[in-house]
């Protein structure tokens, strides 16, 4: 018997913890514990536990596959490539657009946009961020100068009081919900803001049970009551940043005073002056968020606040103290680092610079797409659907916008209008159904590569066995579709460390780093700018990234979201996840023991609101929204605030998205997943 263990990364969430592969006669078949590694020092949650499960399914894509008379048929890879090259051969530049993927590695997610601009001479390329935290990517930028996480992971646990708000960390990242448990075990106050109470939210020092879309309001009030208190941080004030006086100006006001933000909020003003003064005088206090701030047309206003309110009591660049944008995916932030993004190159430098541009073309040896800001996976959508002949051909690796994206009958009619389109994938999923051809990849266990973490850790996969079939590895066929397309020169990589030190080249944060230095456990986080230099874990310690090194406050006003509830939609929808499923469910929903934990969708209805329905627990309804409606089981908690109702966007069966808003944050272009105005009605028996 062959046996071996082999270290990798984690696939799921962007904790990036990291474990071994059991790998028997070259098959993998289990995870055990990696205990060298810092992230997670060996413990696991139920999706790294059964992170193989998914692997060897039978489900898995093994061939390229051609759509012929409504069917699909079986190709070999020269047939979907050539299919594939005389095709984008007929699209110019912007009427092309391409989907990277947050679930991929760096290098793919590079020669994803290197594929894009070079080749397609497209600026339209994007991915997921666009719906998850683009918000962050411009709030925190706007204040700091960057749009990262600023501290590190480990560094929770030296907090004296957290303010978790809008995060579900317990189910949706739970190894850092630990470093939660560890801080509370250390004494730290835990204050809670979310509509509803969560396995995170029972381990709270205080609950603060709100509206959803009504962050900025209790954001503000904490920052009048700390001003009012004399809590503030004068010198930091004073010395790191600049447009306080404007900030002050604005939560002075009588609007955000507790009595009136206790009426927007539902809070009790009692407990949010409590709330205020643990955070104001704890002197090492921290902020962890996630998609309940920024899933909002006021996403970014939220991220700044939270920006506004650190800034104020200067926590921030000390251990303990920062921000924790606890980003989603295994490789979101490597794959906004790696210039997947319609307004950047990799490292964040602007796509509308032209010394940025020629940079690309020197390194690149080749011209590229023309120096704007190509279109956002949102605006995309909207085009393909309204403004049909606009963009005619379509590349998604790695993404399920069918099931994730806002308004599903919108994407649909979206996706109906494209003229050609390739889906690369390791499953056949709802999107795959509208491609003209769908190329095989292999999955995080048979390729090597990196991904980078919400604390900017950038960790190594390992391969552990061949890829099923004829799936390949996206870098490689990256690198033989450019072939293909007469753009071999440009692609000329052997390996994923090939283009790895190509990323290193031309961005400036990875450039210190190779695969040698990444191969000890805790590997190696950014900036690192040279090869002896040690790696960045906490940002921002004594000057913020902005030229004048000064941060920078913004006063923000509170707006309610885009839909409210009135008398035909009386209640406010907020949607997410539970621990055992990802997502559109494509890996879970193949992964026996996380399957059957939640077989199917709900939706979480306040007990009080039930009972006015005639509603109760388990009894199947159905849900409406100016989009659209379908059928649901009813769950009816406690546990939600009276007026909302939650519900997990993974089941295709019931799919949230066939009722959520498209209406999008001016700035960032996220949807509002986290609001919009639905009605419940009892089923009537036939
Ligand atoms: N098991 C599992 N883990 C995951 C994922 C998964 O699919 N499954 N996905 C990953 C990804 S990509 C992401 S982005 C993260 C997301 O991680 P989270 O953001 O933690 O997850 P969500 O369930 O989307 O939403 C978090 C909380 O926001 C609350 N909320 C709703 N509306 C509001 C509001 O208006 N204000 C505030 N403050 N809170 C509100 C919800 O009640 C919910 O408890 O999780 C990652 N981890
Ligand atoms: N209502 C509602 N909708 C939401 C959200 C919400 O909170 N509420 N959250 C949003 C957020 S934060 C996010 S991040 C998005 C996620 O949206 P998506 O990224 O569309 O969702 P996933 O199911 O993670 O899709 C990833 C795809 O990648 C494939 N894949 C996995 N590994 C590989 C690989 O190695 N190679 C290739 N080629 N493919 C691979 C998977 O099979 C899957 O089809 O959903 C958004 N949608
Ligand atoms: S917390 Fe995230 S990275 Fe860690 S095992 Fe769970 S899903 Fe994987
Ligand atoms: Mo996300």
């Amino acid at each position: 018997m062959d046996f071996k263990y082999v270290p990798t990364t984690c696939p799921y969430c962007g904790t990036g913890c990291g474990f071994n592969l059991v790998v028997v006669d070259k098959k993998v078949v289990g995870v055990q514990p990696w205990q060298r590694n810092p992230v997670n020092e060996g413990k696991l949650c139920p999706k790294g536990n059964y992170a193989h499960e998914f692997v060897n399914s039978p489900d898995r894509l093994t061939k390229p596959l051609i759509k012929k008379d409504g069917k699909f048929v079986e190709a070999s890879w020269d047939e979907a490539y050539k299919l594939i090259a005389e095709n984008f051969k007929k699209y110019q530049g912007e009427q092309s657009a391409c989907l990277a993927s947050a679930r991929v590695s760096n290098e793919e997610n590079y020669l994803m946009q290197k594929f894009a601009r070079a080749v397609l001479k497209t600026p339209n390329i994007d991915h997921c961020a666009r719906l998850c935290h683009a918000s962050t990517v411009v709030g925190l930028a706007g204040a700091f100068g960057s749009g990262a996480m600023t501290q590190s992971i480990a560094d929770i646990a030296q907090s004296k009081c957290l303010l978790v708000i809008g995060t579900n960390t317990f189910e949706q990242h739970p190894l850092i919900g630990r470093r939660i448990m560890q801080a509370k075990a250390n004494g730290a106050k835990v204050i809670y803001a979310d509509p509803r109470l969560t396995p995170t939210g029972r381990i709270a020092d205080l609950f603060l049970q709100f509206y959803s879309g009504t962050d900025v309001a209790l954001l503000n009030c904490f920052m009048q009551l700390i001003l009012k208190n004399g809590w503030e941080n004068k010198e930091f004030i004073k010395n790191r940043t600049k447009d306080f006086e404007k900030v002050k100006e604005v939560v002075m006001k009588d609007t955000y005073s507790p009595e009136n933000v206790s009426k927007i909020t539902g809070v009790p003003a009692k407990d949010i002056i409590t709330a205020a003064e643990w955070f104001g005088k704890s002197g090492q206090s921290a902020v962890l968020y996630s998609m309940g701030i920024t899933q909002h047309t006021t996403g970014v206003d939220n991220v700044k606040s939270i920006a506004n309110l650190q800034m104020l009591t200067g926590n921030l660049g000390r251990p303990g103290t920062g921000i924790c944008a606890l980003r989603g995916q295994n490789n979101v932030q490597g794959a906004c680092d790696m210039g997947a993004l319609a307004n950047v190159y990799s490292g964040y430098q602007s796509v509308i610079v032209p010394e940025m541009k020629k940079k690309m073309e020197d390194a690149w040896g080749c011209q590229i797409a023309e120096g704007k800001v190509g279109l956002t996976v949102t605006k995309l959508i909207n085009t393909l659907a309204d403004e049909p002949g606009k963009v005619k051909c379509l590349y998604i690796m790695g993404e399920n916008p069918m099931l994730s994206d806002p308004d599903l009958h919108h994407v649909e009619k979206g996706l109906k209008n494209v003229e050609f389109m390739v889906v690369q994938d390791i499953f056949l999923t709802e999107t795959a159904q509208f491609a003209n051809v769908v190329l095989p990849a292999a999955c995080f266990a048979e390729k090597d590569g990196t991904q980078t973490s919400t604390e900017r850790r950038v960790q190594r996969w390992r391969k552990a066995q061949d890829p099923p079939g004829e799936a390949k590895a996206d870098w490689q066929i990256f690198c033989e579709l450019a072939k293909v397309m007469g753009f071999e020169k440009q692609f000329p990589y052997k390996s994923a460390e090939d283009v790895f030190n190509e990323i290193a080249k031309v961005t400036p944060s990875y450039g210190g780093m190779s695969y040698a230095r990444l191969e000890k456990p805790e590997a190696l986080c950014w900036p690192c700018p040279t090869p002896d230099h040690p790696g960045t874990p906490i940002l921002h310690k004594e000057k913020f990234t902005h030229p004048d090194g000064l941060g920078i406050f913004t006063p923000i006003e509170w707006k309610p979201p885009a839909e409210v509830p009135d008398k035909e939609y009386p209640l406010i929808m907020t949607t997410g996840r539970c621990i055992w499923q990802w997502h559109t469910g494509t890996m879970t929903r193949r992964s026996e023991n996380l399957e059957r934990e939640e077989p199917t969708g709900w939706v979480e209805i306040n007990t009080e609101d039930a009972k006015e329905l005639g509603v109760s627990d388990k009894e199947m309804v159905k849900a409406v929204t100016r989009r659209g409606e379908i059928k649901i089981g009813a769950r009816v908690t406690k546990n939600i605030k009276k007026g909302v109702v939650f519900m997990p966007f993974h089941y295709a069966e019931c799919a949230a998205n066939v009722l959520t808003n498209n209406a999008l944050d001016p700035v960032a272009a996220i949807p509002e997943f986290k609001a919009c105005a639905v009605r419940i009605e009892k089923i009537k028996e036939a």
